[in-house]
This record gives C-alpha cells, structure tokens and sequence, in this order.
C-alpha cells in the first residue's frame, strides 16, 4: 500500500510534466494568505463543478480546489486504453441548456479523453477556471465552533477558511493495491490504471499482466489484447459483463435530437438508477417462458444497462428470478468463448453470485479475446499471488515474467478518499470532549443523515457519497439532484440568518437502518462487492449505498426539505 504514493510520482515523472511543474510551483510559491470564503468545494468531477456553478450564481463566494491539473474527477485520472464510460448518452451530461444546444457527442459512449474535452466546454461557458485551483490536495479540514467556520489546509501550504465545507470527491479517490510485498524490487513498470502515464507506453508485443477484472480491468484487456504480445488476465471473480452496444456518431446523426434532451433529463429523476429507463412493472414468472425470452433478447439487444436496470422488477430481490437472467447471460457469453475450461471460468454453469450485486461492466469484445492465442486466464483462488518479483508475479503454483503489470484492483470505494483527508468536527462527548476526526466517526461503519451530512461535522456536506444512490445513480443525475438540494439548504439558512446546521445522530441512526432496510431487501449483501465494503481488509462490511431508487432517495430530501430541514439542528 505504501506503494501507491511512488506510483502516482512515476507517472507524473513519465507523463505529466506540467502537474510535476505546477506542483513544485505551488510548493515554493508565496500566495498563502488565507482566503475567506461562504463554500469551499473539493473536487472537480461532475460534483464539484455543479456546486460552483450553482452556489455563484445564488451569490456566494465560492472556490473550487482539486487534486488533478484539470476538470474531470475521475476522467481526469483514468486514460488507461480503452477508459470510457458505460452511461449512454444524452444521459451522462448536465441539462443547461447553455451547454447542450452547442455539444455533440461523438460516441454513444464517449471516450475518456472525449468527457475531459466536454469538461473544458463546461468550464468555459460556466466560466469556472477563475474560481478553480487544481494541483491541490485537501489534507486537513478542522471546524471551529465560536466562528462556525472550517479552516481547510491543503498539501502545497494554502489555508481557507470557508462557512461551508463541500466535499464532492467521488467514491473512487482512494486507490486501493493489495499489499503484496516485492512490488517496489519489480523491473518493469507496475501501474495503477487511475495513474496511467500520460504519454502512452509502447505496449506493442510486452508481456503484460492486468490483475482485476472490474470495470477497468476489463476495459484494459479488451483493448490490450490487441497489442499485447502475451496478455495474462488475473481473474478473483468472474465479471458478468453485458454488451455495451457502441455507436460511432457522425456529422448528421447524433443519437437522439435535441428537442428530446429536456424529456430525457426531466425522466432521470423518475429512475432507479437516474436514467432514461426503469425496471419494468412486471416479475420475472409474471410473463411466459417465451415472452421472458422475447424480454431478455430485447433488453441484450439494446445494450448498455438494460439487462440489469431495465428488466423485471424482481431480478434484484429474488433468486428464482435472478437465476433466470443469469442462465440468459451465461448461455449467450459462453456463445462467444472457444475453449470449454476458459467458459467454465468466465460464465460458469453453475451460477457463482447473483446477477447484477457486483458492478456490471458493459463490454465491447471482452469476452472474444479469450479466443486469441495470446491472451490467458490465471484464476487466483486455484493460483493466489503470493508476491510481485523483480521478474513478474510469483503465484503458488509459478513465477511468470512480465514487462508491465497492471494493478487494475479498485479503490477504498465511498468512504477511503474522505476518510483520508484529517477532517476533525466539534467535540464529540465520545471523545471525552476532543474533537472526532471523520475516519474516528466512522471506526465502526459509516453513519451519515441522507448520505449528505453528518452529526458532529456541522456545515459539512458530502456529494456522490457512502449511503446515497451515488454508485448506482447517473452522475450528472445525482450532481444536480444533490446541488440543488444543498444550495437550497443554503439559501435557506441565509434567508433565516442562520449561522449553523448539524444532522442530529439520531437521524445518523434512522437512516443507517434505512439503508440496511433497502439493502437487506435485495440480494447485493449476499455478494461479496466493493458495495459492501468487502474489497479492502478490514474495511466494516455494510451496505454502502443507499439502495432504495433515486425517486425514492429525491423523495426523502424533499420530505426533509419541506418539513423545515428535519432531522438537522440549525441555529
Ligand atoms: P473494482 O470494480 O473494485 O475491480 C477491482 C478488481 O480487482 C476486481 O475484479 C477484484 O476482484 C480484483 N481484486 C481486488 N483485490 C484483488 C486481489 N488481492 N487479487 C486479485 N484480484 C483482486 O475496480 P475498477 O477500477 O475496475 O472499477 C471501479 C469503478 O470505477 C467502476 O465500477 C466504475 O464505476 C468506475 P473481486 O471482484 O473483488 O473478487
């Protein structure tokens, strides 16, 4: 684990020459004068910039600060080959008009490089860059209670001191690598895919290893197989990855017209998942085995989510029902795979999880590079990893030689990339008194109030965050969803002259059973997942997300709108 700070300095070393000279600017630079502020914003991804947009306009003082060297969160870090993201447009944008009636998309799912580009678009017309400081690394935030104010540090020496805290760093800003021991003695080059180099390696003909097969994992090898020479995938747990169904758009033909945008963003709300599209009214058994054939086929055939998202309401909650989609999707995946003992790894007879309680992936070839010579499938429970060596990776059964191995193992997802800034609330009558860090709040398991707020953390708010919708919503759904919500809240206080608000633990405890009330109802918690915490040791398993729907989520923070802020102390 220590290892990850030295991965993130050699790909700055390799590729990223100007954060490298920012950073060191900023390190030796003389403008540390504290800055007063109504709203400081972490994070620059889909979030944050919403907030700053949003907030300015209702006439605060507000500034953005983010770790990377531009907009994009997580887009701005993931340019491993083949990074895009498996939300199809028009969906995955915000819905100003201002930004959208001169935008067009190039893919039904757009690259990487093509959502950093929509990025720079949205900073310019919401004119961001003034009030945006990049190459900045929040480290410690401390509340102090007579002023009612957060005095934020950041790792190159700035102070703020700002009315409201606004944490939107996502749910992926903690990279997570097992802590093997030798990865620092390896010879080749050992990447974290969210710290590819930005000027890309020659790939062509190495022997390469992906260890994971998550969503990054198998975006990586679908592109790497073409140009590996040797291509060993380290499998743990099979992905049931759907077709995604690309499309390449033209100068004509942009996928879906304009005039439809404000009904697509207007449904997003209306949505379990803040898309475009719902489960359907109807059980799995409700329909005839022909007509649930008929249905499956419909769904795969339009790709993207909707084999998971758009089917019988019941696929989530029972397993009868689960266990039809997934003989569906086993039948059709083993279809494209050659060689018997690969399908048995890759889509099983008999099924290994539920259906859809890990992170699907949506895939374009996955599945068919298995058929090629030079790809191989190592699964590591038959085989663990028992270390990385200078030559490769020494497994229990051998050593294997790589030149590169790709460490494609996920994140601390929800809580890590919060709990690792020092955030230190009021004093805490649990603490004897002293005031409780965040990580210290959440020892035991998270607790926050409408995965917004938390008690003893006043006037500190979290965006796309542990036991909201966050993973499993849309992002630009539940930026502006969340935005609005707590610029409301703002506005609110401002109106009333108030000062102070604080989610009474209480409500911690209600909506903590809320959440495992959703979760408990669905299969997910019988999954091992990174939405359960499982992926890192000694992480607290509990459900992560709050899996009630986005209609249902927007229900509870309006009920708590109107009934005057409930559940918050505010004065
Ligand atoms: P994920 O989804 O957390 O995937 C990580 C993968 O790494 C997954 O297949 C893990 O297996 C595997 N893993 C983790 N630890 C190990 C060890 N010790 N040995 C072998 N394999 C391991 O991360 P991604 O980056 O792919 O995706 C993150 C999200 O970002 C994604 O869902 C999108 O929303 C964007 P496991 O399944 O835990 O058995």
């Amino acid at each position: 684990m220590a290892s990850i700070e030295n991965l993130k300095h050699l790909a700055l070393d390799v590729g990223d020459q100007n954060r490298t000279k920012a950073t060191y600017e900023f390190n030796s630079g003389v403008d540390h004068a504290i800055q007063y502020l109504d709203a400081l914003v972490v994070g620059a991804g889909f979030g944050g910039v919403y907030q700053l947009k949003k907030l300015r306009d209702h006439g605060y003082s507000v500034k953005l600060v983010e770790s990377g060297s531009d907009y994009g969160g997580v887009w701005y870090w993931n340019r491993y080959p083949g990074a895009r993201v498996d939300t199809a447009n028009p969906q995955y944008q915000f819905s100003d008009p201002a930004l959208w009636e001169d935008w067009e998309w190039k893919q039904r799912f757009p690259r990487s490089a093509e959502i950093r580009a929509y990025f720079a678009h949205v900073a310019e017309i919401w004119d961001l860059r003034k009030d945006t400081k990049f190459d900045t690394f929040v480290t410690a935030a401390t509340w102090d209670d007579q002023e009612a104010t957060w005095t934020v540090k950041t790792e190159n020496g700035d102070t703020y001191k700002a009315k409201f805290f606004l944490l939107s760093t996502g749910f992926a800003a903690k990279r997570y690598i097992p802590d093997w021991k030798g990865i620092d003695k390896f010879k080749g080059t050992f990447i974290h895919p969210s710290y590819w180099p930005h000027e890309e390696p020659d790939l062509k003909g190495k022997k390469v290893a992906i260890i994971g097969t998550g969503s990054t994992g198998i975006q990586i090898a679908t592109e790497l197989g073409k140009v590996a020479g040797e291509l060993y995938i380290f499998q743990r747990t099979l992905n049931m990855s759907l077709p995604m169904r690309q499309v390449d758009y033209n100068d004509h033909d942009h996928g879906y017209p304009k005039s439809g945008y404000p009904e697509i963003f207007s449904q997003r709300t209306t949505s379990f998942g803040g898309f475009d599209f719902n489960f359907l009214p109807r059980a799995t058994f409700d329909d005839t085995r022909e007509k649930r054939l008929q249905t499956y086929e419909e769904l795969w055939a339009e790709g993207d989510f909707k084999f998971w998202l758009a089917t019988y309401h019941d696929m989530l909650f029972s397993l009868s029902a689960n266990h039809e989609a997934y003989t569906f999707w086993r039948d059709k995946t083993r279809a494209k795979i050659r060689d018997p003992v690969i399908a048995d790894m890759l889509a099983p007879m008999d099924q290994p999880y539920a259906f859809g309680t890990k992170r699907i992936s949506l895939e374009t070839g996955y599945f068919e590079i298995f058929n090629q010579e030079n790809v191989h499938l190592v699964d590591v429970n038959a085989t663990p990893i028992q270390e990385i060596t200078e030559l490769g990776i020494k497994t229990s059964e051998k050593e294997m030689e790589f030149d590169y191995i790709i460490c494609a193992t996920g994140y601390d997802a929800l809580t890590g990339g919060l709990a690792q800034i020092d955030i230190k609330g009021r004093s805490s009558p649990s603490r004897t008194s002293r005031p409780e860090s965040l990580k210290e709040h959440w020892e035991n398991g998270t607790l926050t109030y409408l995965g917004l707020a938390v008690s003893s953390f006043p006037n500190m708010f979290i965006q796309y965050g542990p036991q909201a919708p966050t993973a499993l919503c849309n992002g630009p759904t539940c930026a502006e969803l969340q935005g609005d919500w707590i610029v409301g809240l703002l506005d609110y206080m401002r109106e009333k002259g108030l000062k102070r608000i604080e989610a009474k633990s209480e409500s911690e405890r209600k909506w903590k059973e809320d959440v495992l009330k959703f979760a408990n109802a669905t299969l997910l918690p019988q999954t091992k997942s990174w939405y359960m915490g499982d992926n890192v040791p000694g992480k607290v398993r509990e459900p992560l997300i709050f899996l009630g729907g986005v209609p249902e989520y927007l229900r509870r923070l309006g009920e708590c709108r109107d009934g005057g802020y409930e559940g918050f102390v505010m004065e």
